[in-house]
């Protein structure tokens, strides 16, 4: 017998607090609370299917079977929900990633969103968002937060139970990113080591916290004010800080390539044309602008001097995980 799920999409999310350390490496139990933003250009969308003919679990993404590698934090994800409801079948797992042609992006945050929404659908459990979300972390810490649109914050908690992530502001507001992807191809500290040394040997851990306690609340109010100069301020700084804790780590390492310092450079000149307008960094070279949605296509026109148009997407606030009707 097969139990297949219909298809579940969850879109991508960019932290504005950015969420790096964790408490808990089994659980995936965070340092510190993380705030972020959905967005409408890149999602995944997710099939599963619980088989008894099957004899090991298997993932195919964008139609190529993925190597056992792959699979490890799906597997998590499909033996919380096997157990939870009492299913020993393997299971086939279907994705499928919207992400424009090479954008280098990460997406395991939208990837395992959606796998956790269609693997409960796909076992008949019906969950709240916040189980979902609980669900999602424990593939990916950042996934737990791509359930909701707009801006979500999750919250660290204490436990299993209680670190996940809460919707915070639908951001229909002008609001709006736009991405330079720069792909230099250069081996990546993974998220987990990186997040693993910097815990282990930054001498300015203790400041990332505290001082991304105060980020939060700073921008919590700012996004109720619907301040886009503070939001991006806020969100500029912390991405700053983690970057500066990854410098400060033993062995140092960074995400930076040279075309992302041209990137970084181009904002600031935007800023001093008069334009409200910040950066974002995460796990890698790719910078991402923050600022209004009404002027990001006048931005994307005067980067085109410097970039080449397939580097560039503009996205917008997204909306949260949804199951597809044929
Ligand atoms: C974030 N990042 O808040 C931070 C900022 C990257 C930089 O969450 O180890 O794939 O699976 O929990 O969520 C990327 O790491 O890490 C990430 P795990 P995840 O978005």
């Amino acid at each position: 017998m097969i139990k297949q799920s219909k298809w579940v999409r969850a879109h991508t999310n960019i932290a504005f607090i950015k969420y790096w350390g964790k408490e808990n490496e089994e659980l995936i139990l965070p340092k510190n609370n993380s705030l972020s933003l959905t967005l409408d250009a890149f999602y995944t969308d997710t099939q599963v299917s619980f088989d008894e003919d099957l004899n090991k679990d298997i993932l195919f993404i964008d139609g190529e079977e993925q190597d056992e590698k792959a699979l490890n934090k799906a597997q998590v994800i499909l033996d919380l929900v096997r157990e939870e409801a009492d299913i020993h079948d393997f299971a086939r797992i279907d994705s499928k990633n919207h992400v424009p042609t090479a954008a280098g992006l990460a997406s395991s945050a939208s990837g395992l969103a959606a796998l956790a929404g269609a693997a409960s659908l796909a076992a008949g459990l019906d969950l709240s968002k916040e189980e979902l979300s609980r669900l999602a972390r424990r593939g990916s810490g950042s996934a737990s937060r791509s359930i909701y649109g707009g801006f979500a914050e999750w919250e660290k908690g204490t436990s299993d139970s209680n670190s996940v992530a809460i919707p915070i502001d639908k951001a229909d507001w002008d609001i709006g990113m736009l991405f330079i992807i720069v792909d230099d191809g250069k081996k990546d500290v993974s998220s987990t080591e990186g997040m693993r040394r910097v815990v282990e040997t930054s001498p300015y851990y203790e400041g990332w916290i505290s001082s991304a306690t105060e980020d939060l609340a700073a921008i919590k109010s700012a996004i109720k004010k619907q301040d886009i100069v503070e939001v991006g301020e806020i969100a500029e700084r912390s991405a700053l800080k983690m970057h500066a804790l990854n410098l400060s780590a033993n062995p140092p390492f960074n995400y930076w390539s040279p075309e992302s310092i041209v990137a970084m450079r181009k904002v600031e000149e935007f800023r001093n044309q008069g334009y409200s307008v910040y950066l974002t960094m995460d796990a890698g070279p790719n910078v991402k602008l923050i600022g209004k949605a009404s002027q990001m296509d006048e931005l994307y026109q005067a980067l085109l001097e410097t970039f080449r148009k397939e580097q560039l997407v503009i996205a917008k606030p997204g909306p949260g995980i949804q199951i597809l009707e044929d």
